[in-house]
């Protein structure tokens, strides 16, 4: 969980996820920093940030600790300007023992701390590539993790119903959490995690950030919850079955079963779960409310209001002829608003308060639909009925820039070019199928790229 969610959303446009790694095991889509809410990116997929990618000036390479490969002429010089990572440990000491961390926990702490420089290159190299909605569907929902879920939740249920009735989190929706980050508790990580956010921190890129977090991680560590080799995880630092980053941890991690520590590390995956649902309880999840539901859409359906802002009560919406897909109107769940994750060729969902609170572990639509759909699956719901548009591509980084450019230079402006599709571009697509005379989807498609280029 990142629990730090940060935000690098990226070129989430409706459908497409922008992964910055290849899902090697985890399904989290995005990597997030910054904020309150960072989801950490952890190891698995992180959602490149584009900006952070371009934009930013090329990071001095730092003098490599490890014999792994030769220096190059450009590190010399580096190594004129940057401290050594062991100059910058001594500092850092200062500042962390400034932040209220105990001699004895540096000591501990810090005694084996390495620099790990296949984690930074992890980090420098978060290559774009994209995925398609209906791709990441297919993993995060596939047969095998459905399964694998039913037994995960039949084995803990005595655990997750107790989680569920202190908590009011949903069972399934913390299953399906955990599913996805870490495939209930196979993939936790065993990267030292100290040694690799000490690697981040010092890396300039995004120093403050994984500061911030190495700092949180020797807080956890003086807490007593864990010891210093126990402390493993992703490579970006997300932690245990469902991959919470230290600043997470910290606010809302718990003891649920009672013995004195918060251990989301090991085997027993109460503590992890209980702290997931924690974290969405602290966010205002609503207890069988679902995340959203399948709808279908009437013939001549006003397109605009598919759109995030405009809400209305699931009657108000049947009034409007979008229904369930059994043809009926979509009980009262409070107030929802239609999504249309690929476009108006694409399943169209409702979506309720819920959906932003999930939001919160990752802000991309498809881990948020990942995470509710496979909830469902687990439950025992049907699949998706409407059939997703699967020989569309999603767009590359540079299509969606050149796709704003375009835009803009048709006369609806994306405010900005950064190759995010958010709600400026889509209002600018609006514009465009609105005059052009197409449907107004607002959705980012090749086929949309190509008129433009005429
Ligand atoms: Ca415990």
């Amino acid at each position: 969980m990142r629990l730090t969610v940060a935000t690098i959303l990226i070129g989430a446009s409706l459908t497409s996820v922008v992964f910055a790694f290849a899902p090697v095991r985890s399904l989290r889509p995005e990597a997030r920093d910054g904020e309150a809410v960072t989801v950490g990116q952890s190891a698995g997929i992180s959602l490149a940030d584009a900006s952070s990618l371009r934009g930013v000036a090329k990071p001095v390479i730092k003098p490599v600790l490890q014999k792994e490969r030769r220096v190059t002429p450009e590190e010399i010089l580096a190594m004129t300007s940057e401290p050594s990572f062991p100059d910058w440990v001594v500092a850092f000491r200062q500042r962390a023992g400034a932040a209220g961390i105990t001699e004895t926990t540096l000591d501990a702490a810090l005694k084996d701390l390495r620099y790990l420089p296949k984690v930074v290159e992890r980090d420098r190299n978060q290559s774009e590539f994209t995925k398609t909605l209906w791709d990441y569907l297919d993993s995060a929902a596939s047969d095998a993790r459905i399964a694998n879920g039913q037994k995960a939740l039949a084995k803990h249920l005595r655990s997750l119903e107790a989680i569920e009735r202190r908590y009011g989190v949903d069972k399934e929706i913390v299953a399906a959490i955990w599913g996805l980050e870490s495939a209930y508790g196979a993939f936790r990580g065993d990267t030292p995690i100290l040694s690799a956010l000490a690697s981040l921190a010092y890396d300039p890129r995004r120093s403050v950030f994984f500061e911030t977090q190495l700092i949180g991680a020797l807080r956890i560590i003086q807490s007593g919850d864990v010891t210093v080799p126990e402390m493993t995880g992703s490579w970006a630092g997300a932690m245990g079955h469902t991959q919470f980053m230290p600043t997470s941890f910290l606010d809302y991690a718990v003891d649920f079963d009672g013995d004195g520590k918060r251990d989301i590390w090991s085997d027993d995956p109460s503590d992890a779960l209980a702290s997931t649902a924690a974290y969405l309880a602290g966010f205002g999840w609503t207890k069988d409310q679902p995340w959203g539901v399948e709808v279908r859409l009437p013939e001549g359906f006003e397109y605009e209001l598919a759109n995030r802002s405009i809400l209305k009560s699931p009657a108000d919406w049947g009034r409007l002829g979008v229904v369930g897909t059994d043809g009926r109107a979509v009980p009262g769940h409070g107030a929802g608003s239609i999504l249309l994750p690929a476009g108006a060729q694409g399943a169209a969902f409702m979506i309720f308060d819920n959906f932003a609170v999930l939001e919160r572990y990752n802000t991309a639509d498809a881990y948020v639909i990942g995470v509710g759909h496979l909830a469902d699956r687990i439950k025992g719901g049907g699949p998706i009925v409407a059939k997703w548009p699967r020989q569309d591509r999603a767009l590359t980084g540079d299509e969606r820039r050149e796709l704003q450019e375009r835009l803009t230079g048709a006369g609806f402006s994306t405010q900005g070019v950064d190759g995010k599709i958010g709600p400026n571009t889509i209002d600018a697509i609006r514009g465009f199928q609105r005059a052009a005379g197409l449907i107004p989807d607002g959705y980012a498609s090749l086929a949309l790229l190509k008129r433009l280029r005429g």
